[in-house]
């Protein structure tokens, strides 16, 4: 049986699969106890089947990318065109920078194996005989672990040439990020990885799978995603498909930050809970005499929920019924019906001690930090929203800004050649639709901002 560290037990709601040796009490990181455990078992299984058969298995087990998209895995590695003659490159996309997300992290400090396993065997599949771990700067400690992981996985004969005496060859290296959001995006980050500047590249018609890396077919996937593969083949991809949400099987790890009394991750099975139980049941419930007053479902770029709005959904007979947030399952399409997104797992929790225009500001900051600046509706308008919110805080903002607020947002979002766009004004649109009278209670009618009218001298 596995022990945990005191006080990082999963709670019996939750299912450890892709967690299971995270903070465990009886574990290290080294290659002896991971072997010990049953790492590479796995892959020893994948090498004795054909290539074709682990794609097969991973498009039938249902995988979803874990990144933020959730592109069916298994899918995306069939787009590397037929009869291509130039290498094939695998990325592992760590990166994680999205606020609120904050899962991949331990894999790669903890259980970095498992990782490697799961890349391999994913290399293996693709016919990738080159694999890079893109890790972002802040992971210098898991950037050294993950060096040494893999000399000690090569030296055990897992990596190099002809791996486990398949006849396969693969070489994995880490390539650290410099510390931008941006190169969390894949174009950009194959473009940090060639030594250019990390502009996102226009997709379609080209997407990386066909034209990626160095001009190559290149995959990129999340690193939770890679991990998921290995437990794929482990038990099949039809055993996986039954795992949970029909559309959205396996387990997903959440990560949970804000005003709740439990903070932090948590692995359940697809749509197994609603937010009401993630939050109430695993995460405690609220602070001490507060109320849940606001939830970001899936990482900071997802749209803002109201914790007391009334929500309209269908019973199994077509029939209407009412609910709330907290009734809604938690996997990938549950939340997406009612505008948001489950995104990479990261829900941020506001209770009734929360400005809603404080909040926006702070989010505003990190997206006019982190614009790349290639497209001229993010690099001016993120700016442009964190001077509006800026303004409100201040309290020399007038109710005209709140509706300028919202077109500076409507003007950047569809309009860039990334989801950046996306990302950096669908905060800012849901925040003003939702919560527009916390905005407006902020503002002075333009006459009291004006310097020498009466309004503003009797101010
Ligand atoms: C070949 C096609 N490949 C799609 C591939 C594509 C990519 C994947 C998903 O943005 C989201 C964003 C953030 N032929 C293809 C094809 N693909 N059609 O499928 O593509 P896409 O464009 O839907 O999404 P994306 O550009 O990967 C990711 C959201 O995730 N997000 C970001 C989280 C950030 C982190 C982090 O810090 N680690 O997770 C948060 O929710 O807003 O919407 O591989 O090539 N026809």
């Amino acid at each position: 049986s596995i022990t945990y560290k005191p006080g990082k037990e999963p709670h019996p709601k939750e299912t450890r699969r892709i967690f299971k040796n995270v903070d465990r009490a009886d574990w290290d990181p080294s290659i002896e106890t991971a072997i010990k455990d049953g790492a590479y078992e796995t892959l020893k299984k994948a090498l004795k089947m054909e290539p074709a058969q682990v794609i097969d298995e991973v498009k039938k087990s249902g995988l979803r990318g874990r990144g933020g998209a959730g592109f069916p895995t298994g899918v995306k590695w069939t787009f590397i065109p037929k009869g291509n003659t130039k290498p094939v490159y695998l990325v592992c996309n760590c990166d994680e920078s999205e606020p609120g997300t904050f899962k991949d992290r331990y894999v790669v400090h903890q259980d970095p194996h498992q990782l490697i396993e799961g890349m391999i065997i994913s290399c293996y599949a693709v016919g990738a005989h080159f694999g890079i771990i893109y890790m972002r700067e802040e992971f210098p400690e898991a950037a050294k672990l993950m060096v040494k992981s893999l000399e000690d996985a090569k030296q055990k004969g897992f990596l190099g040439s002809n791996i486990c005496g398949s006849g396969f060859d693969l070489e994995i290296i880490v390539q650290r990020g410099a510390g931008a959001y941006i190169c969390g995006e894949e174009t950009s980050l194959i473009n940090s990885i060639e030594g250019v500047r990390p502009y996102p590249r226009i997709k379609p018609p080209y997407f990386p799978a066909a034209i990626g890396l160095y001009g190559c077919p290149t995959i990129v996937n999340n690193v939770e995603s890679l991990c998921q593969v290995k437990h794929i083949i482990d038990m099949g991809g039809e055993a996986y498909s039954r795992i949970g949400a029909q559309r959205s099987p396996g387990t997903r790890i959440i990560g949970v930050s804000g005003d709740v009394k439990k903070p932090g991750y948590y692995e359940i099975v697809s749509g197994s809970i609603t937010f009401g139980e993630l939050l109430y049941d695993l995460c405690g419930g609220p602070r001490e005499g507060r109320t849940f007053k606001a939830i970001i479902p899936g990482g900071s770029s997802s749209k803002v929920m109201r914790c007391d709005e009334v929500l309209k959904g269908r019973n199994a007979d077509g029939t209407i019924r009412e609910l709330t947030i907290f009734d809604v399952p938690l996997d990938l399409d549950s939340i997406a019906q009612y505008g948001s997104m489950a995104g990479s797992g990261g829900v941020i929790v506001m209770d009734d001690s929360r400005s809603m225009p404080a909040m926006l500001n702070n989010l505003n900051k990190f997206y006019a930090h982190e614009s790349c600046g290639q497209c001229t509706p993010c690099r001016e308008g993120c700016p442009w929203m964190l001077k509006l919110t800026d303004r409100m805080l201040k309290g020399e903002a007038s109710p005209e800004d709140v509706d300028l607020l919202e077109q500076v947002a409507y003007q950047i979002e569809g309009k860039t050649v990334c989801a950046f766009g996306e990302a950096a004004s669908w905060p800012t649109e849901a925040m003003v639709a939702k919560f527009r009278e916390e905005f407006l209670a902020l503002t002075k009618p333009i006459n009291a901002l004006l310097p020498h009218t009466p309004e503003a001298k009797a101010a």
